[in-house]
């Protein structure tokens, strides 16, 4: 097992980590910017190292520094958290010249995820469903017309580098596609320095159902069952829970299968995320996968039982995998609490917080790096606490998040707990009846 890891990331995840590897008897070192100076990861962390200035980056995502940090304080491995480095090839193989463990998948294996041409390419050969579209990149507009004529509009163009909804541009008709190639193609090339493009049918109000995976360095991979991830407003999600309201066992059966045919396929180490879009026929298809530990884990820790985080350095330490796939055993829904004022086009909302006292109670988490006094920076994302609750049954985990965050004190700064507030009370969402769109039409004076 590990002695030391090195956690670079910040805020809630970085203080996530350091808990477990605390429970494993494993030492942390936190590394942080000027601007976290008074953060609790730097804290709670063994030792901890400033790595620069506040801007990310010169700071956590400066690799160089970091194996600096990695290197004084003696640390054996490297835990990415979620967003900075965590799905940056580079930074993995830069940990394997060191010698160093990086707590993930192989390079190889985020390189071939991260090109979502060469992901879904590695998926249709695995015998995983994809979105019907183009085989491979798109040479030109005649190409591209070709193509859309014959999966039928609407349709969608993606960036091969893209993911996470940018570069994306919906096209309904012919008359309408060569202005969309060029601007696909131009944001493409202003956001990654790469201008590939494909295109795909466009799958009207879908949702997006992921799947949990945790693969082994011998070869098992497993399933942790879902994570209904609709409830997002410009590709942030706002909302998570398991089981997903539109699942059934039987689709459960055949999504689980396909996840785990697609980590089988780039035989997959670590822990990682299969998104899928699936339509109202419950036909299902490969979106994404993610490599890396996600934002809404807890919602899988708290259905399955497990510590996702002490799973993956178990895995990454060479651990076996020795149960079987997972099935959900309880309710559970997290709401992201974000330093953000709903009223008002869900700006950010950075300062310092006066006071804050933390919902509790029987299933009732809260995952937060913030306290009382404790100023948010301007300069990193605006989740400041994702509030979990967990319940036999849907209807009580309403219920119950209800509760908590009508219990969840926060002042200095704006933040999205009315939004979930009204959103609990929503006739459409309590009857499970939502998709990616939903936020669009969703009045919060109502
Ligand atoms: C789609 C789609 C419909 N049809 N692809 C958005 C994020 C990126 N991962 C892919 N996305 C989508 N791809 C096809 N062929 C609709 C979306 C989409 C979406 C997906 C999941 C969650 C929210 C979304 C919001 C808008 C669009």
């Amino acid at each position: 097992m590990f002695k030391k890891i090195l956690i670079a990331n910040r805020g809630e995840i970085a203080l996530r980590i350091i808990r477990t590897c605390r429970e494993m008897g494993i030492k942390t070192v936190a590394v942080y910017s000027t601007a976290d100076r008074e953060s609790l990861h730097v804290r709670f962390a063994d030792e901890a190292v400033c790595i620069g200035p506040p801007s990310s980056a010169d700071s956590y995502l400066h690799i160089p520094t970091i194996m600096a940090a990695v290197e004084i304080t003696n640390a054996d491995a490297v835990h990415p958290g979620y967003g900075f480095l965590a799905e940056n090839a580079d930074f993995a193989e830069v940990c394997a010249e060191y010698g160093i463990k990086f707590i993930g998948p192989t390079p190889d294996q985020i390189r071939k995820m991260g090109d979502k041409i060469t992901a879904k390419d590695t998926m249709i050969k695995a015998g995983v469903p994809v979105v019907p579209g183009s085989e491979g990149l798109l040479k030109d507009v005649s190409h591209g017309l070709t193509v859309a004529e014959e999966i039928g509009y609407p349709v969608i163009l993606k960036a091969t580098a893209g993911g996470g909804g940018k570069g994306m541009r919906i096209v309904w008709n012919p008359e309408e596609f060569e202005e969309a190639w060029n601007k696909a193609r131009q944001e493409a090339k202003a956001s990654f320095s790469n201008d590939g493009i494909y295109v795909e049918k466009f799958i009207e109000e879908p949702r997006h159902i992921e799947f949990q995976i945790a693969g082994d360095q011998y070869g098992k991979v497993i399933h942790l069952s879902e994570r209904d991830c609709s409830i997002q407003r410009r590709h942030q999600k706002l909302v998570e829970e398991c089981p997903s309201p539109f699942m059934t066992d039987e689709l459960r059966q055949r999504m689980g299968e396909a996840a785990v045919l697609a980590g089988v396929a780039i035989d997959y180490e670590g822990v990682g995320t299969v998104e899928f879009l699936v339509d109202k026929y419950r036909n299902f298809y490969f979106m994404e996968m993610n490599t890396r530990i996600q934002v809404e884990h807890p919602v899988t820790e708290e259905v399955i039982d497990h510590d996702l985080i002490k799973e993956q350095i178990k895995i990454a330490a060479g651990d076996r995998i020795t149960g079987d796939n997972y099935i959900p055993m309880s309710h559970a829904i997290e709401c992201r609490i974000n330093a953000e004022d709903p009223f008002n086009n869900f700006r950010p909302s950075p300062g310092k917080i006066t006071s804050f006292h933390s919902s509790k109670g029987h299933g009732v988490r809260v995952d937060t790096h913030v306290y009382a006094g404790y100023a948010i920076p301007p300069y990193y994302d605006s989740m400041i606490a994702k509030l979990i609750c967990r319940a036999p049954t849907r209807e009580e985990c309403i219920t119950k998040m209800e509760r908590a965050l009508d219990e969840f004190i926060i002042e200095g700064v704006k933040t999205t707990v009315p939004f979930h507030q009204r959103l609990m009370k929503d006739k459409d969402f309590r009857e499970g009846n939502f998709h990616t769109g939903f936020l669009n039409t969703f009045d919060l004076s109502e």
